[in-house]
């Protein structure tokens, strides 16, 4: 098993050094001052936080370090306290010891944890929805906005639907989850973690002392491979999903039925390996189909996960079905928000990354789309991205303060196509002179796409504050529209 790290799970007297005052800090200061520690908050930018820079806090008075997501590990203080040995953890890590005892008893609530570049939101919604249809109280936690640490201090869970970034999986360690799933894994984040190996080694940590199921794409080696070196409880299983047939300890599809060969009979059973359990049908996903109509291939695979996750946890096959009805996914994920002059227009700001990005381009016909494309580049290439969807532009739009290695790989891979690039100047106009450009370039029939392949926090404050402007213009109630 993996070991736990060293530190103070009594908090009482402890001194934390709450390293960021966003969504995540704050809840880390809450908790810290409820168990009986004092806090010291660490944010360059939040007006109320302790101190505004590294330099000001004395490491001799600190305890512990609880580190933001969105906080570096090469971030001075966190080097420095790593040096001294004073403990550095995660939101999570704080949060798994932390948890408590469910008011329905029989212990902490257990937690199915998703990982992956993409669908990860997606995948803990349908974890949820399904976990509720079975009557349970199963909240969408994590990454997906709710800190873990409120969520696994409150009693009331019956079990925790758990999205973790890799930025939050690089400071856990002792976290055993029931089941765990890593959905893909595509070049992203490269700026934080400094290479894919070790991005994709802080994904891996999701399987880490897994209790029951890691949960993982059949048809990814990578993912094999991780659930291969996984150091998890006797007993726990590999049950890959698959688009296709499952073999035996699988879930896959079976014309257009999600089907479970892994959790529908005890292993040893002898009547296991000729039966399936039916745990829903692909008509249940239709209100997730894209603007063709089809479900997209990674929305069934997320369901299969999901389905996966909620069996390991001894959800009946009938709530699979009920929950994946019941799940509405949320708002900037290829969400259409206004039609003008013919034009439709089409809000995928969640696209952070150019893995989501082709997912996005995909679902249009080949030569429809001015994309809206562009902000913060993470470190990443966009050749692939570029070479593999170019049959899909018409033109493209590019914001950011990043828009170079978009416009060469635009000039590389598609070099017939027509390109403006949005001066970043002005912040706070520039969704609405992207969408002006956009109108100029489309026509009727044609989608304007905002799929931006990068983070939106150079010049919005989240990817939902990206999607709003680009509503707002094309609504035309934005202020600089
Ligand atoms: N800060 C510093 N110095 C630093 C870095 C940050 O002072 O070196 C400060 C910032 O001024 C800010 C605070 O730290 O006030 C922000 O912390 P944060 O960026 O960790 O953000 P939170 O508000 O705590 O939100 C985080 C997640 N953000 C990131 O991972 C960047 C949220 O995911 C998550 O919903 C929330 O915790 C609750 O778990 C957002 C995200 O963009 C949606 N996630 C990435 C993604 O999905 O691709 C990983």
């Amino acid at each position: 098993m993996p070991e736990e790290p060293p530190g103070p799970t009594d908090l009482r007297g402890a001194r934390v050094l709450v390293a960021g005052l966003g969504v995540t800090g704050r809840a880390v200061r809450d908790v810290v001052l409820a168990r009986g520690a004092s806090a010291i908050t660490l944010d360059a930018r939040a007006p109320d936080a302790d101190r505004h820079a590294d330099d000001e806090v004395d490491l001799d008075s600190v305890d512990l370090v609880v580190a933001s997501p969105g906080w570096r590990p090469t971030a001075p203080v966190l080097v420095a306290a790593g040096r001294r040995g004073v403990p550095v953890w995660s939101e999570v890590e704080l949060a798994w010891r932390l948890r408590v005892e469910r008011a329905r008893g029989g212990g902490p609530a257990p937690w199915l944890a998703v990982t992956g570049t993409n669908g990860k939101t997606t995948t803990v919604g349908m974890l949820a929805a399904i976990c509720s249809a079975a009557g349970l109280d199963a909240p969408a936690v994590g990454n997906v906005g709710t800190p873990v640490v409120e969520a696994a201090t409150a009693p009331q869970h019956d079990v925790l639907a758990v999205e973790l970034s890799s930025f939050q999986l690089h400071f856990t360690a002792s976290m055993r989850a029931r089941a765990a799933a890593v959905l893909n894994v595509a070049a992203d984040h490269l700026d934080w973690h400094g290479s894919f190996e070790a991005y994709a080694a802080a994904k891996a940590r999701i399987y880490h002392g897994v209790e029951v199921a890691c949960v993982y794409d059949a048809g990814d080696p990578l993912l094999e491979g991780m659930v291969r070196d996984a150091d998890v409880a006797d007993g726990a299983r590999a049950v890959g999903v698959t688009l296709g047939v499952p073999g035996p300890g699988q879930l896959g599809v079976v014309d257009d039925v999600l089907v479970d060969r892994a959790f529908h009979l005890p292993v040893g059973h002898p009547g296991r390996a000729g039966h399936a359990a039916e745990l829903a049908t692909l008509a249940d996903l239709a209100h997730l189909a894209g603007p063709d109509g089809r479900v997209a291939p990674h929305v069934v695979t997320n369901a299969l996960a999901a389905a996966a996750l909620a069996r390991a946890n001894d959800v009946p096959a009938a709530a699979v079905g009920d929950g994946l009805r019941a799940y509405l996914p949320g708002a900037h994920r290829v969400e259409p928000v206004g039609r003008l002059d013919g034009v439709a227009f089409v809000d995928d700001s969640k696209a952070t990354n150019a893995h989501a990005a082709a997912a996005s381009l995909a679902a249009f016909a080949p030569g429809s789309v001015v994309w809206v494309a562009g902000g913060l580049a993470k470190g990443a290439a966009f050749d692939d991205l570029v070479r593999s969807r170019s049959d899909r532009l018409h033109a493209a739009v590019l914001i950011g303060v990043d828009a170079s290695p978009l416009a060469q790989a635009l000039a590389r891979h598609a070099p017939s196509i027509p390109v403006e690039v949005v001066d970043p100047t002005d912040t706070g106009t520039v969704m609405s002179r992207a969408v002006t450009a956009a109108r100029r370039l489309a026509r009727p029939g044609d989608t304007v796409l905002l799929a931006p392949a990068c983070a939106s926090m150079d010049q919005f404050a989240s990817y939902a504050d990206r999607g709003e402007a680009f509503t707002a213009a094309v609504r035309g109630t934005h202020p600089g529209s």
